[in-house]
């Protein structure tokens, strides 16, 4: 080989600090095409990013091969969200080159805070689900386990949220703007996915019915593939988005027309598929680019999958054994109506081979419980985007129903409910019903949540398939999560225990006999302080606020929605300024609530509880009367990473639900493991963070998901006598209705004072209220004693080790996928 190239080789793989400046420089000029003199932020982001992307390509290959060689089991994840964030400090740190980095570029007069900050945050979703995607990325890669992520790579991401006036504003998130360093295009890896059109029926070869999908309209999904990096930099996995390309032939139809605008305007339209993230957190749209959105990117990755299959294999019988597809929510669920089609239309299998071999093939995990967050898709809508397919699930429900019928002795209500057709109202094909009869293996994702999955949406499937619900509860991946985003308390923990933590996070209960060291708590808080210091910089750089470092950092950031329940927060934070502004006297601990979130644009009652935290803001922000003694602030555009900045620094993590709505919650994981304590209620994987902190060192109220079930059974439940017997929520309901903080509209804050009232208060805030003050109470009265409040955040810290993303996908590995781990061969070569 030509020395020139050998050498360059060389150099694109050394990690030390000159192979890195060098590979900087030559970046910087060959590829982004500027001098030093003139280089911006970005330039130098851009430039960082490919050298550090050279420095993973021959890992990736070399991983991609071994699963080849060893014809490995894979299982592929496909999630209509990856909400990634930023990359270059994960690549590093992953890589173990952070410091190498920093020095480099300290010798080119760079900081590295200034070319971090240049990255887009990927806000390719909403929240938790999106984010647990993100985490299993990293745990597989970090695990070794051939896994694959299979989403859309849109254009505009979740958008950027701005207050204007105190309401939310929502402007595009162009995070593709100035391009990605991180992707690779794979323009040779097309897949057609169709649409609309029509069933046309023929005898095949042997004189049996098969049929076609004729007519339809064609788009072309292409490949992006993004390396994950396992931790070590060993495994480094595929994260493959897809993209929708007009199809050539359709664009030349036109033009041949002579109707040249039309085919531009049919190719921007059919381009539209992979544009924009849904903005809907939970609740359903309804749209039919929606329902495209979902076909257009699992019938892609299917096919993919399919091809990579047959690579080693001529027959599919074997596909369940070298191929597990887990289903992130229903959105990828008419990829069991794709499978069969593809096997049984294009592959001419036999019906019922092919759907034995789909239902070993697919897991689903469920989301949610929400009635109105079920996906229910309209057999018309169905029935003219993806006909084929809706011949598909009625002839697997027919077949379904047939073989129940039998055992349900005439039980008529029992048949319906386990029907995939929803027939109350408009008929409605049920995305979760499909989800569970496809699979193999069905999860809901924290153990209170899946007991209710049994009792409640799957109970007549639980009846009939008592094996096939499990329970993996979420988890957060402790390399971003703590290694990242707090390297102040990771490097604390690092020097007591060593670094075996970051991969294996069950190492930090060795930190559970620190929590009675003094010096060791000194050393926590110091961190702590550490990162609220820097909370609070940026506080005041994103809202001019200034807030006490020494203050109670209560912190709710999550999607705002009435179930999560900002408002008992809120009300909470009005009945503190009145208590303080009565008591002038008492010495308050000082509290500074901190929310962010986003709501759905369309989501009038979450944008009207944003502003209401504005407003309550202005007043209580201004008021000298409370002396700096309380402080809101509600942080615009909440995303990775400014979670990243948020989390380190909470004293307090508000995980305050009603019972029973929120399924696991993954939040609550990334504010203990960083030493806040929980205020919280009994829902989602609260319950098992009790279990493992200790009840006393995390503060539980209000009802429990029965109670409610019962209170809201009974119908007995009256808000009005709850707000009358007290005085303090009287108070603060009343201040808002009378507009103490929208003297311009004093009418403003009407819908909310009536949902809590007359509208029955479904989310029962005036209900819980009294219970979350008493926990409120107890927390402030433990902060006053920091000794003791740094030992329970301590030993929250050091019992988290079970809520690693690690654990959790181990447990999918071994009880659901059946995959394992496999050493890619790297020979010997190159890295350290
Ligand atoms: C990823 C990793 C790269 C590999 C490519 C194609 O981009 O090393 O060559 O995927 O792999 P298959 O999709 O053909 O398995």
């Amino acid at each position: 080989m030509d020395a020139r190239y050998k050498s360059r080789d060389i150099e694109r793989r050394s990690l030390d600090v000159d192979g890195l400046k060098r590979s900087f420089l030559e970046w910087l000029v060959y590829s982004v095409g500027k001098d030093a003199r003139a280089a911006t932020r970005r330039d130098w982001f851009h430039t960082v990013a490919l050298a550090v992307r050279d420095r993973v390509v021959d890992r990736w290959m070399d991983t991609t091969r071994s699963y080849y060689q060893e014809d490995a089991k894979r299982v592929y994840y496909l999630s209509l969200e990856f909400l990634i964030g930023r990359l270059l400090t994960n690549s590093l740190s992953n890589l173990g080159i952070v410091d190498e980095c920093r020095q480099a570029l300290d010798r080119l007069g760079l900081s590295m805070e200034d070319v971090v900050d240049a990255e887009p945050d990927a806000a390719l979703g909403n929240g938790g689900l999106g984010r647990l995607a993100a985490c299993f990325l990293d745990s597989m890669a970090s695990q070794g386990l051939p896994g694959y992520g299979y989403g859309i790579r849109y254009e505009f991401g979740l958008f950027e949220q701005r207050f204007e006036n105190g309401w939310q504003v929502e402007y595009p998130e162009q995070w593709l703007q100035f391009g990605n360093p991180w992707e690779f295009a794979r323009p040779e890896v097309l897949y057609p996915v169709q649409f609309y059109g029509r069933v046309e029926e023929f005898r095949d070869s042997v004189g049996d019915r098969a049929y076609r999908w004729v007519d339809a309209d064609r788009v072309l999904a292409m490949a992006y593939d993004t390396p994950v990096v396992g931790y070590g930099g060993d495994t480094i996995n595929t994260l493959r988005l897809w993209s929708a390309r007009a199809t050539r032939d359709f664009n030349f139809g036109h033009f041949n027309d002579g109707a040249y605008m039309k085919a531009v305007e049919q190719k921007i339209l059919s381009e539209n598929l992979s544009r924009v993230l849904y903005p809907n957190d939970a609740t359903e749209t309804g749209k039919e680019l929606r329902l495209k959105q979902e076909y257009f990117f699992t019938s892609a990755s299917l096919q993919d999958i399919l091809r990579r299959y047959l690579q080693h294999h001529t027959t599919f019988e074997n596909l369940p054994n070298k191929a597990a597809i887990q289903l992130n929510d229903t959105h990828p669920a008419i990829g069991i109506a794709e499978l069969m089609r593809l096997l049984v239309d294009q592959h001419a299998l036999r019906w019922d081979d092919a759907w034995e071999i789909t239902r070993a093939t697919f897991a689903y995990t469920n989301h949610t419980l929400l009635p109105e967050a079920l996906e229910a898709w309209p057999v018309r809508m169905i029935e003219r985007v993806l006909p084929r397919h809706m011949q598909i699930i009625y002839e697997i429900n027919a077949k379904f129903l047939n073989r129940t019928k039998a055992r349900a002795d005439g039980d008529n209500a029992r048949l319906s409910r386990l029907s995939l057709i929803d027939e109350r109202g408009e008929r409605r094909v049920r995305m979760g019903n499909l989800a569970f009869l496809g699979s193999h293996k069905v999860n809901g994702v924290s153990a209170l949540h899946t007991e209710l999955m049994k009792q409640t949406v799957f109970a007549d499937f639980h009846e009939e398939f008592p094996d096939r619900i499990n329970n993996k509860t979420n988890g957060i991946t402790p390399r971003r999560w703590l290694k990242q985003a707090n390297p102040a308390l990771s490097e604390l923990i690092t020097t007591r225990i060593g670094e075996g933590w970051i991969s294996d996070l069950s190492q930090i209960a060795a930190l559970r006999d620190k929590a009675d060291d003094v010096v060791f708590r000194e050393e926590f808080r110091r961190a702590k302080r550490k990162n609220k210091k820097r909370l609070a910089a940026y506080i005041a750089r994103q809202t001019g606020e200034e807030v006490l470092v020494d203050s109670i950092f209560d912190v709710q950031v999550k999607r705002m929605h009435e179930y999560k329940r900002q408002l008992l927060n809120v009300l909470h934070t009005i009945a503190l300024y009145n208590e303080m502004r009565d008591n002038p006297t008492v010495s308050w601990v000082p509290v500074t609530k901190v929310f962010a979130g986003k709501a759905a644009p369309s989501y009038h009652m979450a944008k009207l509880i944003i502003k209401l935290i504005n407003d309550v803001a202005k007043v209580v922000n201004h008021d000298p009367s409370v002396h700096d003694n309380l402080k809101v602030v509600l942080l615009p555009n909440y995303n990775v990473t400014a979670a990243e900045i948020i989390i380190p620094a909470a004293d307090l993590s508000e995980q305050i639900s009603t019972a029973g709505m929120e399924a696991s919650g993954t939040g609550n994981m990334k504010l203990a493991l960083n030493g806040a304590l929980t205020i919280g209620t009994l829902d989602g994987a609260n319950v098992e963070i009790r279990e493992h902190v200790g009840p006393d060192n995390i503060f539980i109220f209000g009802m429990t998901a029965e109670e409610v079930n019962d209170l809201r059974a009974s119908g007995g439940f009256n808000p009005r006598e709850v707000i009358a017997s007290n005085p303090s929520l009287k108070r603060a309901l009343d201040m808002i209705s009378t507009g103490a903080f929208s003297p311009d509209d004093r009418n403003r804050y009407h819908p909310i004072v009536q949902a809590l009232t007359d509208g029955g208060d479904h989310f029962l805030v005036t209900a819980d209220f009294a219970d979350y003050c008493r926990a409120q109470e107890a927390a402030m009265h433990l902060y006053r004693d920091p000794e003791e409040w740094t030992r329970k955040a301590i030993l929250n810290t050091a019992n988290m080790g079970w809520f690693s993303s690690d654990r959790t996908v181990n447990e999918y590995a071994g009880e659901v996928w059946d995959v394992h781990p496999v050493h890619p061969n790297h020979d010997g070569e190159g890295f350290r």
